[in-house]
């Protein structure tokens, strides 16, 4: 079992998604005010908070991956830093719609947005700049990257080898594969749209809708309003969260400058600081200009109650796409045959079942099912049992 979630970090080119990549990875790639830095995409492993359940059994883990401190654990994920978009990518431009199909490998999106207003739809730089042409835009960019997808599958089904019974779903299915998309979904997006089951009968705005519907269900996307450690970016803020046209989207304020000074103090030995904190503290000899710069982030952090990088991710992973945490367990004690205590905190599909969650573990855990205990409460669970975040789980079975 692996938690192969990947969180792709989209937008136009110098908005910080190689700076946002870097504060969350501590990885090294190249970051520049020039558009177009990162030309192919890096992937990179960063880390989800889960409140540790073993305090709660008086118990202390011993994690196989990540890591946890004073009682949160980091569990890892993998995130992937790709080129910038520019209008008209779907057609080619900039960098061209190569790289869009990197963002096929993702199962949900931080849409890096440059809040500041610094730089244009290109990259450039410019000044008073309205973040929410930004949002907008990589909408529209991806809709016509998925209706591209979607005429081919029409165009499929259209062409005759389909068989009379065949069904649109069928070939949309087939043709947005890569999408992650299948026939039951389709069909139920379909009816969402309610534009009929006929493909013949859909028209060009039909279409559309459907390729946006077939988007959103795909890449859920949260917003990381970057550069929040300006004013100019406090004021886009403070209006466009304020406005009614966007009150549907799920903004999270975000300083990646303010992360990465912070883990690299705290690597440095001059402060203590665990990720996602509302604050820090100053442990080390600093100079007077550093002691400066590290109180500014520190009003940041009262402002914003965090730098936002870890709460962009948090926010896409349990949030937007529902991600549940769970810890397998023993109901009589926690620790496996090697004397490890709690040791894997998996990351699972939303709406998974206690069944489910076995079949995760290893098919023969599913096929030998019994039943499931809650280690909190040692209740016996049933194999519909809809799993809980931070559940702590043993599964019992026939082998
Ligand atoms: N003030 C401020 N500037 C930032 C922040 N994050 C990034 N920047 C600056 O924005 C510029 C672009 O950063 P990059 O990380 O290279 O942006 P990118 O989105 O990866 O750009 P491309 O690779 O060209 O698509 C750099 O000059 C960064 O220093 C931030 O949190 N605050
Ligand atoms: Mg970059």
């Amino acid at each position: 079992m692996t938690s192969s979630y990947r969180i792709g970090l989209v937008g136009k080119p110098s908005v910080g998604k190689s700076s946002f990549f870097n504060a969350a990875t501590m990885n090294d790639v190249p970051e520049g005010a020039y558009p177009f830095t990162t030309i192919d995409p890096s992937v990179g492993e960063a880390y989800v908070r889960v409140e540790c359940a073993a305090p709660e059994f008086d118990e202390e883990c011993t994690p196989n991956v990540g890591y946890c401190e004073h009682g949160t654990r980091f569990v890892p994920t993998k995130l992937v830093d790709v080129a910038g978009l520019i209008p008209g990518a779907h057609e080619g431009k900039g960098l061209g719609n190569q790289f869009l199909t990197d963002l096929n490998e993702t199962d949900v999106l931080v849409h890096v947005v440059d809040f500041s207003g610094e730089t244009n739809l290109e990259g450039e730089p410019t000044e008073g700049h309205d973040p929410r042409e930004d949002i907008d835009f990589l909408e529209t960019e991806l809709d016509q990257w998925y209706l591209g997808v979607l005429e081919k599958g029409i165009n499929r089904y259209s062409s005759g080898y389909v068989t009379e019974d065949d069904a649109i779903e069928e070939d949309l299915a087939e043709q947005m594969s890569a999408f992650k998309t299948n026939e039951d979904e389709l069909k139920l997006l379909i009816r969402r749209v309610d534009i009929g089951f006929d493909p013949e009968e859909w028209d060009d705005e039909d279409k559309l809708e459907l390729a946006r519907e077939i988007r959103k269900a795909t890449k859920p996307m949260v917003i990381a309003a970057n550069k929040m450690d300006t004013p100019a970016a406090q004021a886009n803020y403070d209006e466009i969260t304020s406005d009614p046209e966007y009150e549907d989207l799920t903004i999270v304020p975000c300083s990646a400058h303010a992360e990465k000074a912070l883990k690299s103090a705290d690597k440095a030995g001059v402060v203590e600081y665990q990720p996602g904190d509302d604050d820090f503290e100053i442990t080390g000899d600093i100079s007077e200009s550093q002691e400066e710069g590290l109180e500014q982030i520190r009003d940041f952090l009262q402002s914003y109650g965090a730098t936002g990088v870890q709460a962009a991710l948090e926010t896409a992973l349990f949030d937007v796409l529902g991600v549940t945490p769970v810890f397998p367990g023993g109901a009589n004690g926690l620790g496996n045959e090697r004397g490890e205590v709690l040791p894997d905190c998996f990351l699972i599909p939303p709406e998974s079942t206690a069944e489910d969650f076995a079949y995760s573990l290893h098919s023969d855990i599913g096929d030998g099912f019994l039943y499931a205990i809650d280690c909190r409460s040692n209740r016996q669970l049933g194999k519909d049992y809809p799993v809980e975040s931070r559940d702590v789980i043993e599964i019992v079975t026939t082998n």
